[in-house]
């Protein structure tokens, strides 16, 4: 009989790194981010390395970094400890069996044994899934000083030295006129080359955004991210329809039930597809190809991840045939330090897909032991 290897070990850290500047979202101001990084080791000697992390505690989802270490800690380690380390697929159903929702722990979870896998064949965690057909992602930047004139100076700045030709604005903490404002004085100091993008992360009413959303359309704004409450399917499918800019569901879209009902639906003609939200890679492709099969568009999302997930992310959505909104995979950029050797290379408005085994990354681990959480 072949000696399959086996999950030895699964190890958590919180890591703490701050931000460069204050992020400022409609539910919360972030200073630093935090995340969880997960080591499975196995029998054969490979280690995988996955990253599980949300934004501003608790204010964004329903799992905190506390939370995913817990979750992994003592619900989901002893249920793959001894399981074999190269069938991922029935290690997540043993998990997705005796765990549930939970699915920013399953994606980092899923990330690592990706990571073990790959290394152990020699492939790509893209090549595992079946290859790239986009070696270079488009990556946007989001604006979100809280300060109009300091958005336009960084945007100026980053459009110079070519890094960035799309900005995602984030708005929903002031009062609409006040957020309009500053989203029109930013596109009209930019220039129409540049695309400019909303994400009002649910802050409104539906009838708020009927109004606000027309001046944003007449401003040749690009893109409307989940203006409404993630619940209201119906009103998203409401102003999809209504409007000719294009609608993004974010929050609405996270579980592949939530696609497969927006999709029905039309809530939504774009789909922001996140790892952290789908519960990991596999499931974000059957996202993105409900989303394909229903003529919705696809966006790489971002929870702001570090270069684990960010390259974790990475590595599924360069398997979209189709990804037309591009990605906003910046996490690693909006940090003040890293917990890997070789950063992300991000060049001409695009981030380079790592292209060796596994994630293709090679983690720092004086520097993990230094930024973790003690
Ligand atoms: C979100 O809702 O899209 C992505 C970029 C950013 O600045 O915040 C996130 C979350
Ligand atoms: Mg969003």
């Amino acid at each position: 009989m072949l000696n399959y290897p086996t999950i030895t070990a699964v190890e958590t850290f919180i890591v703490d790194l701050p931000t460069i500047r204050p992020h400022k979202l409609s539910m919360a101001t972030m200073m630093h981010q935090t995340m969880v990084v997960i080591k499975i080791r196995s029998s054969d000697g490979v280690v995988g390395w996955g990253e599980s992390t949300t934004i501003g505690g608790m204010s964004y989802g329903p799992e905190s970094p506390e939370s995913i270490q817990l979750t992994i800690d003592r619900y989901i380690a002893p249920l793959i400890i001894g399981k074999e380390a190269a069938n991922i697929n029935s290690v997540m159903k043993t998990i997705n069996k005796n765990v549930q929702g939970n699915t920013f722990a399953k994606a980092g979870i899923e990330t690592a044994l990706l990571d073990a896998q790959g290394k152990r064949l020699g492939v790509s965690v893209a090549e595992l899934l079946g290859g790239s057909v986009n070696e270079k992602l488009p990556v946007l930047w989001t604006l979100a000083s809280g300060d109009t004139d300091k958005d336009i100076e960084e945007a100026q700045h980053l459009t110079t030295i070519n890094r960035h030709n799309t900005f995602k604005l984030k708005i929903g903490s002031n009062e609409p006129k006040k957020d309009v404002a500053h989203v029109v004085a930013i596109k009209k100091a930019l220039g129409s080359d540049i695309r400019i993008t909303v994400d009002i992360n649910q802050a409104w009413s539906e009838s708020t955004a009927r109004t606000w959303i027309t001046e944003l359309q007449e401003n040749g704004i690009d893109l409307i991210e989940q203006p409404i409450v993630k619940t209201n399917f119906d009103g998203l499918a409401r102003l999809t329809d209504f409007f000719h800019v294009p609608i993004m569901a974010d929050e609405a879209v996270a579980t592949t039930g939530d696609a497969m009902k927006l999709c029905k639906i039309r809530g939504g003609s774009v789909f922001a597809v996140k790892i952290m939200k789908s519960g990991g890679l596999y499931n974000a492709g059957n996202i993105a190809a409900m989303a394909d099969a229903s003529d919705v568009s696809l966006y790489g999302g971002t929870m702001l991840e570090g270069t684990i997930g960010s390259v974790a992310a990475a590595h599924v959505f360069s398997t979209f045939p189709n990804l037309e909104w591009g990605t906003e995979l910046f996490g690693p950029m909006l940090l003040t330090d890293d917990i890997v050797v070789n950063p992300i290379i991000y060049k001409d408005c695009a981030l380079e897909v790592p292209k060796g085994p596994g994630l293709g990354i090679e983690i720092d681990e004086d520097k993990l032991n230094h930024f973790k959480r003690k």
